[in-house]
């Protein structure tokens, strides 16, 4: 039996982009495990991946393209060849294009693989070329990265690892043990020697139950909080004046902003007592070296840009970044030396460019957003909206819409996909080749494909070579194999790929970049922030001009409009939905929803495999406050309506004080077919955007819930 290792690496759009060693037994893959060689990984998979191969071999896979024979939605499909699928994608694009005009085609894609080729960018040059509208994906974190690039500019922060020599760690927003559990070691290590971890979060989860403080902090209040630290700080002098005075641009204007954000206003908006952000400030200022560590979920609402500017104030006023373990970790990723512009090709990009933001799905394919020329053909790979996406009622009715040629690029029959009319297999990561970035880790990753693709799947980067040729486009750029597409896809000048050979990077599977050592790297202990001034902007320049587009956020990605006026200085923007804050629409409902990351699915991924829905429970769970439930009449297990004016859906009822009474949280990432009634938490969710970055604001939910 011929049985050998192959190195790769973990797809998912998860921090930790594990090292993966898959065992194959001739020519099958059967098992994967952790890599134990990898600093990060160190041996061990989640729950999500530990049997990948499951997904790869799963009888659900679709494996062959496909024509829909049934009616929309129906997921009755037969079988056609690649050949036939393609060219009646051309041939219906060609159409479009000569009659309605390009913009008449929407892209739709996210981050249903992270690797450089196959993930975000690999359609963009082909549709930018069409001139089809562009689609902006603000999908995660584009407040909350706008609000960091305005502060402390694309640093990387804080080394992951280096939170070991930590003394003092706020985990905000942020459960660790479910969405980034590879970083767990380096915070025990810390608490062995010593230090104090802090959760901030409306729920109990498994990361606040271990801590040594649990903060439980009313939704979308955070602002308050980080804003009423920076009061504390500077009034009770607990700031470092020398690092200010050296390395922040702004201090007397955001010393005289904060002094309105008092401890007894944070505490009004946030429900935490005074005495307890007295102390978590106090704390903060004085175990150095002190860590926060932003999670994303803290930009879902109305104020999630200004959330985090405050936040990103904090470590400047104590002087934190002065120690290695101290300062902020966001997302590491801006330290990869990516070459965005060879990837998305925004040159090719028409002046007239239309461009449509990716939570506003529902109301383009309905019409009700006005569009001239209307959508006509919707092409989704990497991404579920029905799924992951607001206004689900909107998403159906546009996708079920006769005169919408819709093409679907996927794994699996989700919720979306059953609504193409057009179905195409692509691989899973054992069948593909890619490079991998990371937004948890400092390492750059390779991963092998360990078997064949199964079946007629295709990876990403060979189906839009295929649809360009379909296209009649012959330009050699869309026609680069997956090596050549690997050489491009970094800037190989860069110092931080000093040393690493692509060569040694597909052997060993991964390479730190080369940076220096996690143990004695403060990359701020001098200023040097990556922002327009070189220093902390308390007050932004980038802001001030109220024109200024974020690198990597253009359009296409996302980010801040170019033209629209920012108040330079963090403020508090409170949630749309609390009850303190929409108290008419508080009366009819009364509890917020919150809708966070399910411990065993990644975001709907393995919402249709058994080992995950094992895990996770078959059906979508409510967690309510047993005072709640009382009210309502509401027992343990029972099946329970949530609803607003937007929408409903069913669940099963879970009581548990790990929500304050008046909050309730659904994980995400359930699928319609499993939910009771169909729909999912996204029918009840709002579109407005956050402050910043046209982020959702998905988390300013107000819901009622009543026994079935
Ligand atoms: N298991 C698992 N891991 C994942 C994913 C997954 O789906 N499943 N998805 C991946 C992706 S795409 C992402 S972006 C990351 C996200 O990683 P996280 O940001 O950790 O994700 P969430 O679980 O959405 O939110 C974290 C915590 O924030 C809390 N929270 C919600 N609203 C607020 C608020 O207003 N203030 C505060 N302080 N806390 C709040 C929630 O209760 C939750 O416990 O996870 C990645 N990893
Ligand atoms: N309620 C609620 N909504 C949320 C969130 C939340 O926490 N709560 N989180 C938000 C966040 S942080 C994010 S990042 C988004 C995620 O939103 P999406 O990226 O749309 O979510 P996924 O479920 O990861 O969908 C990715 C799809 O890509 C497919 N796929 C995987 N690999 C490949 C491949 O190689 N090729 C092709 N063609 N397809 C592939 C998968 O099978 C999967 O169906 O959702 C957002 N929406
Ligand atoms: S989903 Fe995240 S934690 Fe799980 S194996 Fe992949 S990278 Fe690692
Ligand atoms: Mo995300």
């Amino acid at each position: 039996m011929a049985r050998h290792v192959v190195v790769g690496a973990c797809p998912h759009d998860c921090p930790d982009t594990c090292s993966i060693l898959t065992t194959v037994e001739d020519g099958k893959a059967v098992a994967v495990r952790g890599n134990p060689d990898h600093p990060f990984t160190r041996g061990r998979l989640c729950v999500k991946v530990n049997n990948y191969q499951d997904r790869t071999y799963s009888d659900q896979r679709l494996l062959f393209p496909m024509r829909r024979s049934g009616p929309k939605g129906s997921g009755q499909f037969e079988r056609i060849s690649w050949d036939e699928a393609l060219a009646e994608i051309a041939s219906r694009w060609k159409a479009l294009i000569a009659t309605e005009g390009p913009q008449s085609i929407l892209p739709y894609s996210y981050l249903g693989t992270q690797g450089i080729l196959n993930g975000l960018n690999v359609g963009d040059p082909l549709f930018n070329k069409l001139g089809a509208t562009v689609c902006e994906r603000t999908f995660c974190d584009s407040a909350s990265c706008t609000a960091y690039m305005m502060t402390i500019g694309h640093t990387p922060g804080a080394d992951p690892e280096s939170f070991v020599h930590s003394r003092y760690i706020v985990l905000w927003a942020c459960n660790t043990l479910s969405t980034n559990s590879h970083h767990w070691p380096f915070i025990e290590q810390a608490r062995k020697n010593g230090a104090k971890l802090v959760v901030i979060d409306p729920v109990r989860t498994r990361t606040a139950r271990l801590a040594d403080w649990h903060i439980p902090i009313r939704p979308g209040t955070d602002g308050a909080l980080a804003l009423a630290m920076a009061h504390i700080l500077i009034r009770d002098g607990l700031i470092d004046r020398d690092y200010i005075d050296r390395h922040t641009l702004g201090f007397d204007e955001l010393a005289e902003r904060v002094k309105a954000y008092t401890p007894e206003f944070a505490a009004e908006q946030t429900g935490i007592p005074v005495e307890d952000i007295l102390k978590l400030t106090r704390e903060y200022a004085s175990t150095p070296p002190a860590v926060v560590r932003i999670g994303v979920a803290v930009e879902r609402h109305a104020g999630g840009g200004q959330t985090v500017r405050a936040i990103a104030c904090l470590p400047a006023l104590i002087g934190a970044w002065k120690h290695v373990g101290g300062g902020l970790l966001q997302l590491p990723i801006w330290a990869f030396p990516v070459n965005w512009p060879g990837l998305m090709r925004p040159d090719l990009q028409p002046e007239s460019m239309r461009v449509i933001n990716s939570w506003r799905l529902g109301p383009a394919l309905t019409g009700e957003t006005s569009l001239d020329p209307p959508i006509r053909s919707l092409f989704v790979y990497n991404a579920n909206p029905m799924a992951m996406v607001s206004d689900q009622d909107r998403i159906e009715r546009g996708l079920a819409r006769e005169d919408l040629f819709t093409v679907c690029s996927e794994h699996f029959m989700t919720d979306t996909a059953r609504f193409a009319d057009i179905l195409l297999p692509a691989t899973t990561q054992l069948e593909q080749k890619d490079i991998m970035f990371s937004w948890g880790h400092l390492y750059l990753s390779y991963n092998n494909p360990a078997i064949e693709p199964l079946g007629e799947a295709v990876p990403n980067t060979e189906l839009f070579r295929r649809l360009a040729r379909a296209m009649g486009i012959e330009d050699p750029f869309f026609h680069r194999s997956d090596d050549e597409m690997i050489e491009a896809s970094l800037d190989w000048s860069s110092p931080v790929l000093e040393g690493i050979t692509l060569e040694e990077l597909r052997r060993k599977g991964f390479m730190r970049l080369n940076m220096p050592v996690a143990d004695d790297w403060a990359p701020h202990r001098e200023g040097n922030f990556p922002t327009p001034s070189g220093k902390c902007e308390f007050k932004s320049s980038m802001a001030e001009g109220g024109n200024f587009v974020v690198p990597l956020f253009r359009q296409g990605y996302g980010g801040q409009q170019a033209g629209e006026p920012v108040d330079p200085l963090p403020h508090y923007v409170a949630p749309n939905e609390s009850p303190a804050t929409a108290t008419a629409l508080a009366q009819r409902y009364p509890l917020s929803l919150i809708s966070p990351k399910s411990h065993a699915f990644l975001n709907s991924n393995y919402g249709n495999l058994p080992a995950q829905r094992a895990q996770a429970g078959e059906e979508q769970m409510v967690l309510l406050h047993p005072d709640d439930a009382s009210a309502r009449g509401i027992a343990a297990g029972t099946p329970i309506r949530v609803f607003n004016d937007r929408g409903a859906f069913e669940a099963k009822a879970t009581l548990s004080a790990d929500v304050s009474p008046g909050l309730v949280m659904a994980p995400s990432g359930y699928w319609h077919r499993s939910n009771r009634a169909g729909p999912t938490v996204h029918a009840l969710t709002p579109l407005a955007f956050a402050d910043l970055g046209r982020a959702p604001t998905f988390s300013d939910t107000l819901v009622q819930v009543v026994a079935l």
